[in-house]
């Protein structure tokens, strides 16, 4: 079986394909002699970029580490196994279990379905309440890596501008070594140092810094800094020494009543909702996938998306940090519909996903906000303190940036929109409300907006809209499940978006960038059909529709000269 990919459609299987319990991977590697006999100065890591859902890791047979949760890494230190038998292979045991239950995220349930005279013996079936394919295995990349005995084990760094002055707080973690000194050079993209420090905790400060711009918002966007951090430090007789280097974008994040503002700029996310999703390797990682999707976003004008509706892998968003694509970073608390999903149980995982997600992309420039659900059934009222709680943790961790999540709930009934900073909602009118009634749209779309924004004044954006299209299926008059019925429920979206972003309506995301895998139903045609490319990345006439449109935008809301436009590539 490759790492990375999900295991569901590698093979002709169909068991496979549906597969949900316990799945193994194997391999021995053979490490560096060096990383084996400095027994004592060089510490050996396991890391796993992301396994879905459960797993549970053995290094030469020695349980090493075991993690909850999908598209978020994990590693263990392996040093004392792999330097004990140098002379061997290193041989590395992956457990990994899809099973998920309803205090998971997302959650599932565990259905057996007990009627032998339409169910074979101990028959069951996988219940989830989200719209994509529980793709599973080890998704992400798995490496060994070394450091020092003494590591920089974590660093954090926070951005702020001061009139002409950009400030650059951080603070370094290090583990192994209490007699240490640490060097810390700021230095620009082109390598000059432009600030130093000496101290665990400090401010750097860069006199008319170059900022992080989105996309299309400014003729140089995403500017990156790089942070070096040298730690020399004495380990019995030895000085050892770990270098790391982090990007650092210079760029502030403020949120008003009816404003997002970057770098004190207005910005409005024109963008999409995506998923990692493709044919065969399903949430594998996958280079040119990647590069493709980019140049994609790119082309269309796109300055924002979702990470609908899970961590998407470090790869994809350390290009986010350097193209200048503005994220919403969204934990996967996606499915929660049911009462038991909002208890005790849940809410402590859900707490520590988001320190696991925090840790991982907190230092991005590209993460302006965190969303920490899609969808939840945020009218049951166990939803209030659920969402008090998680937004107030994710705020303590991270005071610096806004905090929402995304619902589709009755404004009026909705028990978390107190608690956050921006309003996320998602619609689909004339899909799954008054379907194939295009002349609706307008009206409600207007009452939807004004209903929000007068029960909370804070920002909005429609995070979701849209409808499927099956590529090459035609009809005039426009209906359901054809090209141009998608386009005309664009076209309607766009003319009260039109009216409301001159308000508070602060952005729009698509639904979807392309086609992906959902279970098998009525209402889906091998998968949901609304994304604006097929699954092959291949423009459906939507996407020429958003793509004028965001141009538009592009050339309205950037902080270039009124004389300079931008043009499609
Ligand atoms: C929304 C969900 C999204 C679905 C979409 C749809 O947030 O995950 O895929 O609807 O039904 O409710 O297409």
């Amino acid at each position: 079986m490759p790492v990375p990919a999900s295991f569901n459609d590698i093979t002709q299987d169909p068991n496979l394909r549906r597969f949900i319990g316990w799945v193994w991977y194997e391999k021995e590697v053979l490490l560096p002699k060096h990383w084996l006999q400095d027994t004592f100065k060089t510490r050996v890591v396991l890391r796993v970029g992301s396994a879905h859902y459960y797993a549970i890791v053995w290094v030469n047979g020695v349980q090493v580490v075991e993690h909850e949760g999908g598209h978020l890494p994990f590693e263990a230190d392996i040093s004392t196994i792999v330097q004990a038998s140098p002379g061997d292979p290193c041989r590395i045991t992956i457990a990994v279990n899809n099973t998920l239950s309803p205090y998971t995220l997302p959650p599932g349930t565990i259905q057996y379905l007990k009627d032998e005279s339409k169910y074979p013996k101990g028959y069951f079936v996988q219940n989830t309440k989200f719209d994509f394919f529980n793709y599973a295995g080890i998704h992400r990349p798995v490496v060994v890596y070394t450091t020092p005995v003494a590591y920089i084990d974590d660093i954090t760094v926070t951005t702020a501008l001061s009139g002409n002055i950009g400030v650059v707080r951080y603070e370094v973690s290090v583990i192994g070594s209490s007699q240490y000194s640490l060097s810390l050079n700021l230095r620009e993209k082109e390598g000059k140092v432009v600030a130093t420090g000496q101290e665990a905790v400090g401010e750097l400060k860069v006199v008319d810094p170059k900022l992080w711009w989105p996309y299309l918002m400014h003729e140089n966007p995403g500017y990156l800094y790089y942070l070096e951090v040298k730690l020399s430090a004495q380990v019995d007789e030895d000085l050892t020494e770990d270098v790391y280097t982090v990007p650092v974008g210079i760029r502030t994040v403020h949120v008003t009543s009816s404003q997002f503002l970057i770098n004190g700029k207005p910005f409005y996310f024109h963008g999409v909702n995506k998923h990692e999703d493709a044919d065969i390797r399903g949430k594998g990682l996958d280079w040119s996938l990647i590069a493709k999707d980019f140049n994609l976003l790119k082309w269309l004008g796109a300055n924002s998306f979702r990470t609908s509706h899970y961590p998407y892998a470090e790869e994809i968003m350390d290009l986010c940090d350097t193209y200048g694509i503005v994220v919403i970073d969204e934990c996967p608390g996606v499915g929660m519909k049911d009462i038991e999903n909002f208890g005790n149980q849940s809410l402590a995982h859900h707490l520590v996903v988001m320190e696991e997600l925090i840790r991982r992309d907190k230092n991005r420039p590209s993460v302006v906000m965190w969303s920490v659900a899609n969808e939840p059934a945020s009218e049951l009222p166990p939803a209030a303190n659920y969402f008090k709680t998680v937004i107030a943790h994710t705020k303590a961790i991270d005071p610096t940036r806004p905090v929402t999540f995304v619902s589709n709930a009755n404004y009026a009934r909705d028990h978390g929109a107190p608690y956050v900073d921006v309003i996320c909602v998602n619609s689909y009118f004339s899909w799954y409300h008054d379907s194939g009634h295009l002349e609706v749209i307008q009206l409600q779309l207007n009452t939807q907006f004004e209903n929000w924004y007068e029960t909370y004044h804070k920002p909005i954006i429609q995070s979701e809209y849209g409808a499927d299209a099956v590529s090459g299926l035609h009809s005039d008059p426009p209906l359901m499940f054809s090209e141009e019925y998608q386009v005309a429920v664009l076209k309607q979206y766009h003319a009260v978006l039109d009216k409301k972003r001159k308000e508070y309506v602060i952005g729009e995301l698509i639904w979807n960038f392309a086609d992906f895998m959902t279970d098998q139903a009525v209402t889906r045609v091998l998968g949901n059909k609304k994304g604006i490319f097929t699954r092959q990345r291949q423009p459906k006439p939507a996407a020429f529709v958003l793509r004028d449109r965001y141009w538009k935008l592009a050339n309205e809301s950037s902080c270039l000269p009124r004389t300079v436009q931008y043009y499609n590539l």
